[in-house]
């Protein structure tokens, strides 16, 4: 398909130019918007175009910087080419690339690490600034100049309601035959004018299949021909099936204790091999009519969709691996009964997770002995992804689950630790914590019992006895209503950080 045949609104096709010529248009210091969410949906050749532009800039002894706003992160012809080109002053709201990471942790780049049901309603509310351009992902224009969304919708939305001046890139390459698989809500309004959110179930359908646009703010129109890219998994590992196997072990045992509904409630999953591994679990597990209300869609899902283990899959973006997702475009219209994108404020609304009452499974770095969680922080400085969805889940979710390996990098590290050394989520969003060793379940549970049953349940048996030791040493000392030894708390990421080590010498 041609962009002529893509993009069927005269006016739009005024504005077809090279990716060039609408990087031209943006100048050093702007607040740009762009599309993309977890390596899909993003624009390709503009920010790519940006970083040339940046580059010939500082050759020619001039700055050029932007500040990137998206819905999650993206790939490398995003933030990796804008990081390498020193493109990126301020980046929000989450990045997963290993570039821009490291210009983040050398203190080059302004990273914001934000709750991702957040961003939209801070950039109405004006708590970000103005944006001054959006550079857009979409599938084609309507003949009545609607936007039909690409794999991610994100900010999208809101990102063409604020910014000033909007850049389209249109990517002839992705199945334009996605038509009518999104729900684009317009119903959010800001305080004090808020409604209810009308979804009672997670397949609900509240919107409208198209994006809305001003077309007197498109300045540019431009033709990608690449699709996104290939999100691959490793194959589970034995760990993860551990972890995988122990989650419905317990969702079977919950639902036999009449705790969890018999039709099951819908489920998050967190992205990485530890998620996909938990959804291969349900692939082959006990429960039927599955329904999915998360943030990412990966292959996990798509086996579970196909399968008919799940019904529904509710989402804000679709992250596959090439192969599933020639398999999504082979099928897309069976795909397209079963798969509904949302904005992420509606996929992540903390008033959608507790009413539907979510299932929810994310990854951590490391859980303290009481259950605060770091997400996002490594040996408390520095930045790994960003938090995510995690949050707007894990706080509003029926249950919430917390997974790692019990050790990481090869052993050295424990992943259960006195005090975590960065706290995304505290105690109080923590219901259950998982690991190889077992599952840790925190419901009704007062301090000093969590962190009984967290070191005999989760922690590594390698590091059992030494956290024993602290938490024995913490009882006899202070308050005890969390017990700590506060000097010595985080001289486990201490010992690492020196040695290379948490075991003592
Ligand atoms: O570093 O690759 O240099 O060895 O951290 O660890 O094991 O590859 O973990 O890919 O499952 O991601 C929490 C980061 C887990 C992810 C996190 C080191 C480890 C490795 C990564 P190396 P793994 P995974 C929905 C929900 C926040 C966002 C979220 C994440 C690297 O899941 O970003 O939940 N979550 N979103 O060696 C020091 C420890 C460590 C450690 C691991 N205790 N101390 N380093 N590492 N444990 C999705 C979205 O929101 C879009």
């Amino acid at each position: 398909m041609s962009l002529a045949d893509r993009v069927r609104h005269p006016a739009f096709l005024q504005h077809v130019m090279s990716a060039e010529a609408a990087a031209a248009l943006i100048p050093s210091g702007a607040n740009v918007g762009m599309s993309g969410f977890t390596g899909a949906g993003y624009p390709k050749a503009v920010p790519q175009a940006i970083a040339t532009r940046a580059k010939a800039e500082h050759a020619a002894g001039k700055p050029y910087k932007i500040n990137v706003w998206t819905g999650a992160s993206t790939a490398p012809e995003l933030d990796g080419a804008l990081a390498a080109a020193d493109a990126l002053g301020q980046r929000l709201p989450f990045n997963t690339d290993p570039t821009c990471r490291a210009k983040i942790n050398a203190g080059e780049i302004d990273f914001i690490d934000m709750h991702l049901s957040h961003v939209a309603q801070h950039a109405w509310f004006g708590f970000l600034g103005p944006m001054h351009v959006a550079v857009i992902e979409v599938l084609g224009v309507t003949a009545d100049g609607l936007l039909i969304p690409s794999t991610a919708v994100g900010n999208n939305k809101t990102w063409l309601e604020v910014a000033d001046q909007v850049i389209l890139e249109v990517n002839t390459k992705t199945s334009a035959r996605m038509e009518g698989m999104h729900d684009i809500y317009y119903g959010t309004a800001i305080p004090p004018r808020r409604v209810p959110i009308n979804m009672t179930h997670a397949d609900d359908r509240i919107g409208q299949p198209y994006l809305r646009v001003d077309p007197a703010k498109v300045i540019a129109v431009v033709e990608t021909h690449q699709g996104d890219r290939d999100n691959v998994f490793a194959t589970p590992d034995e760990n993860s099936n551990k972890i995988a196997s122990y989650i419905i072990d317990f969702l079977a045992h919950e639902m036999k204790m009449g705790r969890l509904p018999k039709e099951m409630l819908p489920i998050q999953s967190g992205v990485g091999n530890v998620a996909n591994a938990v959804l291969a679990g349900l692939l082959h597990g006990p429960f039927e009519n599955l329904l999915g209300f998360t943030e990412v869609l990966q292959d996990g899902m798509l086996d579970l969709l196909r399968a008919g283990k799940m019904g529904k899959a509710s989402a804000t973006a679709i992250s596959l691996s090439r192969s599933a997702y020639e398999d999504f475009e082979k099928n897309i219209d069976f795909y397209r009964e079963r798969i509904i994108l949302r904005p992420q404020e509606i996929s992540n609304h903390p008033e959608l997770v507790r009413r539907l009452g979510i299932i929810a499974m994310n990854s951590m770095i490391e859980a303290d002995i009481y259950g605060n969680i770091n997400s996002t922080h490594l040996m408390g400085t520095g930045m790994m992804n960003g938090i995510g969805g995690s949050g707007d889940f894990a706080r509003n979710g029926y249950l919430s689950f917390f997974v790692t390996p019990s050790v990481a990098k090869h052993g050295a590290i424990s992943c259960i630790v006195p005090m975590v050394s960065h706290v995304d989520h505290t105690e109080h969003d923590t219901q259950i914590i998982v690991t190889e060793q077992g599952l840790a379940d925190l419901r009704g549970l007062a301090p000093r019992q969590r962190a009984q049953v967290i070191i005999d349940r989760c922690a590594h048996p390698d590091f059992r006895p030494q956290l024993q030791d602290y938490f024995d040493r913490a009882r006899q000392q202070g308050p005890q209503h969390t017990p700590h030894i506060l000097g010595e708390a985080l001289s486990w990421h201490e010992r690492f950080v020196k040695t290379g080590n948490m075991r003592p010498a």
